[in-house]
């Protein structure tokens, strides 16, 4: 296993759309072993691998609290096939937008399609942090960023702190 380097905005690699995973196979699961292992050091509840500079539809995610044991959960090809009506808000941050957090609206549920760690179809019915966090993740796979839904004033500050910070 190893930790890969999480890029930061403003990198434009993070604007990029990715591409569909072809095939679930030994490489990409050791690939996605590797991205568990970045999140859980950085440490994060979700990684899409953008930020680990590949742009493939693929996300890792673990929601469980520190003391209970890991739950690793793996996206591969995500899709959004229903939102609901009702919005929430949650005070998001990102692994590549270090130390800033602001409120994002989102739908409250929604329903996602994907392949699991062994390539095999499913099918889940999101809520709370997990119905969060998977927006959150499958944004980056569009080349969407939090800050993005931001003003651009409150955008240029941001990324002008972080550009300051990893200087
Ligand atoms: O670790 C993370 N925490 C978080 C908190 C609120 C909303 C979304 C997230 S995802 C983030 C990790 C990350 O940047 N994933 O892309
Ligand atoms: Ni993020």
């Amino acid at each position: 296993m190893a930790i890969l380097p999480i890029i930061t905005v403003p990198n434009p690699l993070l604007k990029e759309i990715s591409t569909p995973v072809g095939k679930v196979d030994d490489e990409l699961r050791k690939f996605m072993d590797d991205m568990l292992e970045t999140m859980y050091h950085a440490p994060g509840i979700g990684l899409a691998a953008v930020q680990v500079s590949r742009t493939i539809r693929v996300l890792v995610m673990d929601l469980s609290e520190d003391s209970e044991k890991p739950e690793p959960h793996y996206y591969i090809n995500p899709e959004i096939t229903w939102v609901s009506k009702e919005i929430g808000i949650y005070n998001e941050g990102c692994l590549s937008v270090p130390e800033q957090y602001a409120e994002i609206e989102r739908p409250l549920e929604c329903k996602v399609s994907y392949l699991d760690y062994d390539g095999k179809a499913q099918n889940i019915h999101c809520t709370g942090m997990l119905a969060t966090c998977i927006q959150h993740e499958m944004d980056h796979l569009e080349g969407v960023v939090f800050i993005d839904y931001l003003s651009n004033l409150k955008r240029k500050m941001i990324i002008k702190k972080i550009k300051k910070q990893t200087e």
